[in-house]
């Protein structure tokens, strides 16, 4: 009674705008900021219900990173610190769009009921929130605060202006029972990074790159965090630009930087050569690039499909160490399950090269919820989309067994290759965010990985070279006419389109193209690659002409 009257009050202040239909999505809500508060308001209430229902910590992140600074967003970061449950998502649907408050409560109430979700308001519920740098952040921080607080017994509790990756990470500590501050995140991702740094072969350590890192911060979150951390990195030098001066993400962040192949703002042909790096609005994307010395404001792009390359690389080494003439004895030897997980986006080049080195590589459909789940599923899984966002997940299973064989070998090898390998696989676990992808701990995965190989950006490019690329949209009234399979790759609606764009990749030698809806825009998106960038870019027009 008391609850019902509480909910209906509240709801009636944040009235829903009239003639927009709103839409979870890939990763949750996204719109102009006006258009947000009553939908913040309702998923405020949403993240109570789930910590009712899971009696742990829930998440709420504030961002519409890489979009523009008039829009905003909101997502959910469940228990484990990953996203939203998909199973939740239908619901989150439905109440953002309930149109008076009685019809929301009416959506409470029955969702309550079939989840049986306890509510004798003795439980306590908990929400953490927390915004990017966007002005429109606080006045939503605190609708989403008044959502919360329509449920009795719970409290959101606001972690400030943080990272989106620092969100999720500190929602998984909570319910890990340890301290989610940020002084907590940066002092566990700077002490692994040591321990790393401390373990890179002798001999190399002389002749590594050691020059300065240059990062574009978006003009958001992860710029300003970024400079404050940097304080704590000892043997990394960084200069971060587009520290917030600037107009978020216009030409800025590792989204523009990816898609348009060219230097963000505030580079130029002065920082040729340069080991660069590009974050997104919120931090959760990383890309590096450098400068290319002739033509402005062209650049060499090292994206997600690299970083991965490179972690796999790394890790693998790692693997084989510790596993050196264990073969046959099998008795304390653990034969780790490795695997690597992309979207039909990653460039065909690094598929090719993550199977010549004998990995296991699985497609996932676009969103990092399903490469995410897909990852998980390995003892040591790596997922990375081309756009920057990825990270590595160890299961507790490995991790168990590492920590193990890790005193053994410490008591009886101290300073072996073995005990070392062991070593820096526990640190990569401690540094790289477990929860979600996390630009700041995968940039300082590159770094250390890089001072391990002795290697210059160039180098590491040379990995293998992208085949070129073409990404188009295209506008339609009805996105959901289109309607994909196998991860993206085949379109089995409309009826006979898949066909048609068989035969205009029939033309092209590894000619390779996919269509899909976007997620988060009323747009068809068409990839296309092959052997020429002439070739990619005749491939994804023609393809795009049967779109539209
Ligand atoms: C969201 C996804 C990102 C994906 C992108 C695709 C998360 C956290 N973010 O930004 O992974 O690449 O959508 O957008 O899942 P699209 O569907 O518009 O192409
Ligand atoms: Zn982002």
């Amino acid at each position: 009674e008391k609850q019902q009257s509480l909910l209906l009050e509240s709801a009636a202040r944040f009235p829903p705008p009239k003639g927009v239909r709103l839409s979870y999505g890939t990763a949750g809500f996204r719109a102009d900021a006006s258009l947000l508060e009553s939908t913040v308001f309702r998923v405020g209430i949403l993240a109570a219900l789930r910590s009712l229902k899971t009696g742990s910590v829930i998440g709420l992140m504030i961002t519409a990173s890489h979009n523009k600074v008039a829009d905003n967003g909101i997502k959910v970061a469940d228990p484990s610190g990953g996203m939203l449950t998909q199973d939740w998502e239908p619901f989150s649907d439905a109440i953002a769009n309930a149109p008076d408050p009685h019809s929301l409560l009416q959506l409470i109430t029955e969702f309550v009921k079939k989840e049986e979700i306890g509510f004798e308001g003795r439980q306590l519920a908990e929400v953490l929130l927390g915004r990017d740098t966007r002005p429109s952040g606080e006045a939503l921080l605190e609708a989403a605060k008044q959502g919360i607080t329509s449920i009795i017994g719970a409290i959101g509790t606001d972690m400030g202006v943080v990272t989106t990756p620092q969100l999720h990470w500190m929602v998984r500590a909570r319910n890990r029972g340890l301290e989610a501050s940020e002084s907590c995140y940066f002092h566990q991702l700077s002490t692994s990074f040591r321990c790393l740094m401390d373990l890179k072969p002798e001999e190399i350590s002389k002749n590594g790159n050691d020059a300065t890192l240059v990062v574009d911060g978006a003009d958001g979150v992860g710029g300003e965090k970024l400079e404050q951390f940097k304080k704590m990195l000892t043997g990394l030098c960084i200069e971060v630009r587009n520290r917030g001066d600037g107009i978020l993400n216009e030409g800025v962040g590792a989204d523009y930087v990816q898609k348009e192949k060219v230097a963000p703002r505030s580079f130029g042909s002065a920082d040729a050569g340069l080991r660069c790096a590009s974050l997104d609005g919120d931090a959760d994307r990383l890309v590096y690039f450098s400068v290319l010395s002739k033509k402005n404001n062209n650049i060499e792009l090292v994206d997600g499909d690299k970083i991965l390359s490179l972690f796999a690389l790394f890790i693998k080494e790692q693997l084989s160490i510790l596993n050196e003439g264990e073969g046959k004895k099998g008795n304390d030897s653990y034969q780790a399950r490795l695997g690597v997980v992309q979207t039909a986006y990653a460039n065909g080049a690094s598929t090719d090269y993550l199977n010549e080195m004998g990995l296991e590589v699985v497609l996932t459909p676009t969103g990092v919820k399903y490469l995410h789940e897909k990852a998980a599923e390995f003892d040591i899984g790596i997922y990375f989309e081309a756009n920057g966002h990825g990270t590595i997940l160890f299961s507790e299973a490995f991790l168990c067994w590492l920590e193990t064989s890790h005193k053994t070998l410490l008591s009886t090898s101290e300073g072996s290759a073995k005990q070392k390998a062991a070593s820096r696989l526990l640190a990569v676990s401690q540094l790289i965010n477990q929860a979600v992808g996390d630009a700041l701990s995968g940039l300082l995965l590159v770094e250390v990985i890089l001072k391990y190989m002795g290697w210059s950006i160039h180098r590491w490019n040379e990995l293998y070279h992208d085949l070129p690329s073409r990404q188009l949209k295209v506008k339609v009234v009805d996105r959901t006419a289109v309607l994909t399979a196998n991860a993206e790759t085949v379109a089995v609606q409309p009826i006979g389109i898949q066909e048609a764009i068989n035969a205009e990749i029939a033309k092209y030698p590894r000619g390779r193209c996919f269509i899909r809806p976007s997620g988060t825009e009323d747009v068809i998106r068409v990839y296309a690659e092959a052997t020429s960038q002439d070739a990619a870019d005749a491939l994804a027009s023609s393809v795009a002409k049967l779109v539209d």
